[in-house]
């Protein structure tokens, strides 16, 4: 093979009619249809300059234009870093200036981008939520062949940025060979065909959304009803025309919310996929009663792919994750040491195998401290393996709150705080949350005559996306600390547990 993630995900539907995307407007984009236009823009990018290893930053909302652009890059040996559209400029400058992107895609409605693009030296075009902008009108022109550029499986195919327990986000390397291998064994392990039809209303600028999901339907040679948002009225519209659909829990339990949602909608499905975040086990057995299918859990992560699933056939074990995929080793270890604890009993997550990353973009020091010589990534989660070996996430070694499947930082939000006047110190807890799983809420500490709230708020709104916004600001006279000196979070999650219930 001389391209293999190419070859095997896009270039053998070369030629084929067969539909790839059921778009909104009830057209189809045949596979075919969609390698040609990704051929143009594989073309327009290699024009602009961009070499294979150079980096393409993509800040644009979900079309298929957008996932074209992942195609070109991979046909032509280009990074493709994909950022989430909530990303603020100030987020988004930094993703530029680390990376050292070429060129930077943005929304023609967020000029912003092409202040901070041209300031790094890098490119600037747009593609809109319509496939409109410089870029599409530029590839208009463009050749429908492309001759695919040769990659080997250690080659880096993504940088996808995850955010750090402290300091700045760290931009994960994915080659060619995590992608493809995880893109394999989850055609099989999830029985895959042609005959698919994936419901897919995440988005695509994270592992869930582009690699699990899209990856794995490219894989089978399989189509998508590609929507672009997760909106229950579409989503129960189009359910019975799908066979399967990958989700976070906030999509089950927003579904669980509606009437419509029930055996006769979901009759024609075969597979629903949770992941990102934890599956209440009271939803998995709610999501059965009402609907006679039983949610298949899997556990993942940015610089790992998927690691963990529940059996396709075979016991889906609620409150678990599972087993790990054919050809991911996982152990449970003491926290900083390599000694695995006796079975059953809760340590560190660490996996190895072809899905885990090859380090943190020029962080050398950060990726040592995560990625062991011998090849064990260490999660940062707590799990432990039940009697039966299904592996259960019981909590966190990092400092981290999941919303509705978005990560945060608590030490990301801390930092903005603790800049603000009249603030000597804060502390950002995840509070349990009935829609989101978990919600932000911060604790300031007073300063002199205190903080301003609502002038926080709106520098909190320019700095960070919206879905690191606390849902609560509140300040408290001191923080609980331990004997070290050290906040004790585990003390204001709690008391903060009932505050959304
Ligand atoms: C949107 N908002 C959020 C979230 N999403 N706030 C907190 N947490 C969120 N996840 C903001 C909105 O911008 C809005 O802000 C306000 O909250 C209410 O919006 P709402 O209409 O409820 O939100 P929505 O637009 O319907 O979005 C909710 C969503 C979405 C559909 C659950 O967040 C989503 O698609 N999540 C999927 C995330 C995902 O793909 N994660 C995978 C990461 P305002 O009122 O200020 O405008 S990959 C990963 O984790 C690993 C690898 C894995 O295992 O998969
Ligand atoms: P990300 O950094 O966005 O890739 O998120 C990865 C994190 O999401 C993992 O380290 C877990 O903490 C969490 N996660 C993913 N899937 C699950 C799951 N099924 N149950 C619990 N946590 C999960």
């Amino acid at each position: 093979m001389t391209n293999p993630l190419y070859d095997t995900l896009f270039g053998r539907h070369a030629g084929a009619d067969t539909p790839f995307l059921h778009l909104p407007d009830g057209s189809v984009l045949t596979h075919d249809a969609f390698l040609r236009m990704a051929a143009r823009f594989a073309h327009l990018l290699t024009d602009r300059g961009l070499q294979p290893r150079d980096r393409l930053a993509v800040q644009v909302p979900k079309s298929p234009q957008a996932l074209a652009l992942y195609a070109a890059c991979v046909q032509a040996g280009i990074v493709f870093l994909p950022l989430n559209t909530a990303y603020t400029p100030s987020e988004v400058e930094y993703f530029v200036s680390n990376s050292g992107a070429k060129l930077v895609v943005g929304d023609p409605t967020a000029p912003k981008l092409a202040d901070i693009a041209h300031q790094y030296g890098a490119q600037h075009m747009t593609l809109g939520a319509d496939g409109d902008g410089s870029i599409a009108n530029a590839a208009k022109s463009k050749s429908e062949t492309y001759p695919t550029v040769p990659r080997a499986r250690d080659d880096l195919a993504a940088f996808l940025y995850t955010s750090g327990t402290t300091g700045r986000s760290k931009g994960a390397m994915l080659t060619q060979g995590n992608l493809l291998s995880n893109a394999e064994t989850l055609v099989e392990h999830w029985r895959f065909t042609a005959d698919d039809v994936l419901l897919h209303a995440l988005p695509i600028f994270h592992t869930h959304g582009l690699f699990t999901a899209t990856n794995t339907i490219l894989a089978a040679g399989a189509s998508m009803i590609f929507l672009p948002k997760f909106e229950p009225d579409a989503v129960i519209a189009a359910l019975p025309k799908a066979t399967a659909m990958m989700g976070v829990p906030t999509f089950y339990t927003r579904l669980l919310d509606d009437p419509r949602f029930d055996r006769e909608a979901t009759r024609n499905m075969r597979l629903f996929v949770s992941g990102s975040a934890p599956l209440l086990a009271e939803v998995h057995r709610r999501f059965e009663e009402r609907t006679g299918h039983r949610i298949l859990e899997r556990y993942g992560m940015t610089e790992t792919n998927m690691n963990t699933s529940n059996p396709y056939d075979g016991e889906r074990r609620a409150g678990t994750v599972g087993f790990p995929l054919p050809g991911v080793e996982l152990r449970i270890v003491k926290p900083d040491t390599t000694e695995e604890v006796p079975q059953g009993e809760i340590g560190v997550i660490e996996v190895r195998g072809p899905n885990v990353f090859k380090g943190y973009w020029q962080m050398p020091e950060k990726t040592a401290e995560e990625l062991r010589k011998d090849g064990w990534f260490i999660t940062g989660d707590l799990g432990q393996i039940d009697p039966d070996g299904y592996v259960v996430i019981v909590g966190r070694n990092k400092d981290l709150i999941i919303s509705g499947g978005y990560n945060i930082y608590p030490k990301e939000i801390e930092q903005v705080l603790d800049e603000q006047p009249g603030v000597l110190e804060s502390a950002v807890i995840g509070a349990p949350h009935p829609d989101f799983g978990e919600t932000v809420v911060a604790l300031l500490v007073p300063d002199g005559e205190g903080p301003d709230v609502e002038a926080i708020k709106e520098t909190l709104r320019e700095r960070l996306a919206n879905y690191k916004q606390p849902r609560l600001i509140e300040t408290v006279s001191e923080l609980p600390r331990n004997t070290m000196g050290k906040v004790q979070k585990a003390a204001l999650r709690e008391r903060y547990a009932k505050t959304f219930a």
